[in-house]
């Protein structure tokens, strides 16, 4: 079994880029379950992707990296023993610390393949979210075994740019896909990442 956690700022793509991988492994065969984050906002909630014929499973309102650690890790031995899934794609909400859902995973007692985070961000609103909470974009993005800048399709000239420069800066060590999770350009080289 093989855990990805989508870690990014509230909006910026968490829950399509979530629809999108589900797709995809639901197309190569392999059984797979959501767990999102709700922060009670607008979204994707539970129902909805089960709808949509997926295994999901809704946490309720509050953090998964802080306040609901416990239900995390009850949450995700559920899935173990009741789906029993190839893959596990958790959705915390923007505030949370995808390395500190990590180390939650860790220490669950499920037992995994490999544990990952993608980093997200999106062009709409970088400049003005590193403009007001960089420190917290650069903890959120620390763990990220790579990162998706999002929403190209609406991107302005040199916003893209901006976004490789700060990552080049920042974290020169990871990766970088440019997508857009909405329309699926360039998912492809995103989809080629997964186990
Ligand atoms: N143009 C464009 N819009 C996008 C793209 N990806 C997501 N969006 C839109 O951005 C908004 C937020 O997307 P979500 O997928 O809900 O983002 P999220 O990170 O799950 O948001 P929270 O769970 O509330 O933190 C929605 O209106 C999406 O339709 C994209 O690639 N291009
Ligand atoms: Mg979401």
């Amino acid at each position: 079994m093989f855990v990805y956690i989508l870690g990014g700022f509230l909006g910026s793509g968490k829950t399509t880029l979530l629809m999108k991988l589900a797709s995809m492994y639901t197309k190569r065969g392999l059984k797979t379950a959501l767990l999102v984050n709700e922060s009670g906002e607008i979204g994707v909630d539970g129902a909805t992707l089960r709808a949509e014929g997926y295994d999901a499973i809704e946490l309720p309102d509050g953090c998964i990296c802080c306040s609901l650690s416990g239900t995390l890790q009850t949450a995700l031995k559920n899935i173990e023993d009741d789906i029993d899934p190839d893959i596990i794609i958790v959705e915390p909400t923007g505030l949370a610390l995808p390395f500190k859902v990590k180390d939650l995973v860790i220490n669950s007692g499920i037992e995994t393949e490999g544990i990952y985070i993608i980093g997200i961000t999106d062009v709409e609103r970088f400049s003005l979210l590193i403009s007001k909470k960089e420190e917290f974009i650069k903890r959120q993005m620390s763990g990220a075994d790579f990162v998706l800048i999002n929403k190209m399709d609406i991107a302005k000239p040199g916003q893209i740019d901006e976004i490789k420069a700060w990552f080049g800066k920042e974290f020169p060590e990871k990766e970088i896909f440019v997508i857009s999770a909405k329309t699926g350009e360039n998912m492809e080289s995103v989809y080629g990442m997964m186990k």
